[in-house]
Parts: structure tokens; sequence; C-alpha cells
């Protein structure tokens, strides 16, 4: 499929042209590639960007005076406009590139050491993923801060009332994904971006999951922080966005000192640069960073309404078929949610399923998903997870199913 300006009809068998990895074979059989939330798989016009990188501008941003240079800057800076207008960031300088979501948290959470004073208090929700927890962990560590838990219910759905009374004075910022990773739950997070707001608290939203699948406008969530991964979206690994409101971004010190992020540097006092290179010290994900441009475009040409739009039908087809299996017991029943299903069958481990399901050439992913505290919640140690994308199809959800039952079979 060609990337064209005007939208494409969606077409599966088209789209599925563009990734070569699915013509692949797993111990004989076609690859099913069903673990599209730990990574997405890249289109030939992402990977003919990285080519197209290396093989005719790769040189050093923002430095030098030669041709390549410019050129490559030049990409990379435009990748940068991308990622603004995809997200609707109102400026350019908002947008700073990391090596994704985690690191975005982390610039985030080391930032508010120095505004969080003992006995502040900050809020995750029971769905995040361990990289929007642990950070927040250390930070109050450092601070003396106290982090809460905005509670779920048994749907994978958070309690709203519960959340708006742990809100307080004392709450500083509150962390929650768009989209949980493990149970595919939306969560509301305008409602919680409004009411931390009425609190004076900032918001962080970890977007690593809901960007492959819902276009979130930063400007219409009035969200403070905003992150991603590009890996997740079709680009490459390495390499995502933190959006931050400018006077955020003003206020929060550098998270890492060093070349490019500096105005003047002496031995007595270094001044910073201004943003966005106040936080890009070093040199960055060059290549990435524009290859993530090209998978957004990519994205966008196909369209992220008509993506989710068609991965909710294969939840729906894959979410009927898995019910029809005895002993099997879905997590995350949100009535809003993306195309993830956690499940597990009576009497078996997860593990073992995945590895027979392997033999048959269907990559999915057994464990804890990395929500070890959601796992305590529903008393298990893990799940079975088949994550979807626009590029599977209910030929390939059959195939799953019918691989499940007689992994089931051989193990009952
Ligand atoms: N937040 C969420 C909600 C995630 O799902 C992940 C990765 C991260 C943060 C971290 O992203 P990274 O790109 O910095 O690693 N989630 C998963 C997953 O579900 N399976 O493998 C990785």
């Amino acid at each position: 499929m060609k990337v064209a300006a005007e939208k494409i009809p969606f077409n599966v068998e088209e789209i599925r042209k563009d990734f070569p990895i699915l013509k692949r074979k797993i111990n004989g059989f076609p690859l099913v590639y069903f673990d599209n939330a730990a990574t997405s798989q890249t289109p030939r016009q992402v990977i003919d960007t990285i080519v197209d990188y290396y093989s005719n501008y790769n040189a050093n941003i923002h430095r030098g005076v030669h041709t390549l240079s410019q050129e490559a800057t030049d990409k990379y800076e435009t990748a940068r406009k991308k990622i603004q207008t995809h997200f609707n960031a109102g400026k350019p300088h908002e947008i700073i590139f990391t090596s994704g979501t985690t690191h975005g948290i982390n610039l985030v959470a080391s930032g508010f050491a120095s505004i969080l004073q003992k006995g502040d208090e900050i809020l995750v929700s029971a769905l995040e993923h361990h990289s929007n927890i642990v950070p927040w962990q250390m930070l109050c560590e450092k601070t003396g801060a106290v982090l809460k838990v905005i509670p779920m219910d048994q749907n994978g759905e958070l309690l709203l009332d519960e959340y708006e009374k742990l809100l307080s004075k004392k709450t500083k910022i509150v962390m929650v994904n768009h989209v949980s990773n493990t149970l595919g739950t939306v969560n509301p997070i305008k409602k919680i971006i409004d009411k931390a707001h009425s609190f004076g608290a900032a918001v962080l939203i970890d977007g690593a999951q809901a960007a492959p699948h819902i276009k979130a406008d930063v400007q219409a969530l009035d969200v403070d922080f905003y992150v991603a991964s590009a890996h997740k979206m079709c680009g490459p690994t390495g390499v995502g966005m933190l959006y931050g409101k400018e006077e955020w971004l003003k206020k929060l010190p550098p998270y890492q000192g060093g070349g490019e992020m500096i105005a003047t540097v002496t031995f007595k006092k270094t001044t910073y640069a201004d943003l966005p290179h106040k936080f890009e010290a070093g040199t960055p994900n060059i290549c990435g960073g524009i290859a993530f441009g090209a998978a957004l475009d990519y994205m966008n040409a196909i369209g992220i309404d008509e993506i989710a739009k068609y991965e909710h039908q294969l939840l729906e087809y894959a979410t009927k078929k898995l019910l029809e299996i005895e002993g099997i017991k879905i997590y995350g029943t949100a009535k809003d949610k993306t195309a993830v299903i956690s499940f597990n069958i009576d009497g078996i481990h997860p593990y073992d399923i995945g590895t027979i399901i392997d033999k048959l050439g269907i990559a999915v992913r057994t464990g804890h998903h990395c929500t070890q505290p959601i796992m305590d919640y529903f008393k298990i140690t893990g799940t079975i997870r088949a994550s979807f994308s626009f590029y599977n199809t209910t030929q390939e959800i059959d195939l799953f199913i019918a691989a499940v039952k007689r992994a089931k079979t051989m193990l009952e």
C-alpha cells in the first residue's frame, strides 16, 4: 500500500502486504502475531525510511554546517512537527523526543523531585504498568511524598468516586494510563484530568497503549504530560515522545546534563538551552525520530478511527469465540476497551498454553505483563494476552482459537 496524502479505504489484505514479517513461517506455520501490545510490526514504508537515512544522509544534528547534517536536522525537526500535529500540541517545542514511554515518565518523575515536599501526595491508578509505578515510588523515597492508589473493580474500571475521595490540596500529580496494557480498559482521562485540575494537581497520562488506537488531542484534554512509544505504533524501538505543557517544561529542571542541552558552560556556571533541547542531552536516536514520523504518516494515511473500528470487530469476534471454550476466564471486561484479551483456562498455567501455541506459529504474551498489582488484585500469577492490530484478521483469530483448544486438550 502506498502512503497517500488522502485517506485510503481500509483493506486488510492490501495493508498486510506492507508488513514483510507477516510472510514469515514459525515452526512451519504462518506467523500469527498477537503480541501487538508488547510491540507492533513495522511496515515497509518505515523500514525504507530507516534504510534511506543510513544510506543517504546519516549525520549528527543541530551542529554541522555541512549538507548531510542540515538534511538530517530538517528531517528530525519535521518529525517533531508531525508528532506535534498528531497529538495536537500547541507548539513543537512542547514535544520532547525520548527513548520511549519509560524514559518520558522517568524524566517527569525526576523533575518533580524539585517540586514535591514531605507529606505531599501523588496518585497512580491500580491499572498501571510498572513503568508508571516504580519511578514514582523512587520519587517518594527521595522526597518523602506519599503514593496513593486509585482502586479498580472486577471489570478493570477505575472507581471514580474513590478517586475523588483521594484528591485533596495535598495532591500534586496524578498518573493514569489512557489504556491498560493488560486489560485493555480505556480510562475516562478527560474526567480524571479535570478533577485533578480542580485541586491544582498536574496530570501525566501514559499513552503507550492508547496511541496505536486512539488519537489523543492534548490541548482538548488539557493534559499536562502525555507520553508514548513509537514501537507500539508501527515505528522503531528506542524512540518515543513526551508532550509537556510549555509552562511545566519550563518549570522542571533538566533530566540529564550533557551536550546540546546547554546555552553556555563555564566551570563556574552552566545555563541551559531553551525547549525542547533542555531535555534532549546528547546525540538522540536521529533515525528513530525520523522513522517515528514516517510511522505516524503511515497510520494516519489509513486513519486511526478506521483502525480502531476494525480492531473493535476483531475484539468482538475473538471474545465471542474464546468464551465458547469451557473453563475460560477473561480478565478485563470494561465497557470501553481496546483489542486486548487477557485470559486463563481453569487449571492450566498460562506459560504452558503460550509455549504450545508458539509451536503452532502463534505469538502471544504470557505472564504478569509488567502489571503485578493487577495480578494480585485478581489473585493470579499471570494471564495469556492476545493483543490485536489492524493488520490482523478473523482468519488468524480462527487459527488462534483452534491452537488454544488443541493446547487445552494436550494439557488437561
Ligand atoms: N506503559 C504502558 C501502558 C505499557 O504498556 C508499556 C509497555 C510501557 C508503559 C513501557 O513502554 P516502553 O516502550 O517504555 O517499554 N508495555 C508492554 C507490554 O504490555 N508488553 O510488553 C511491553
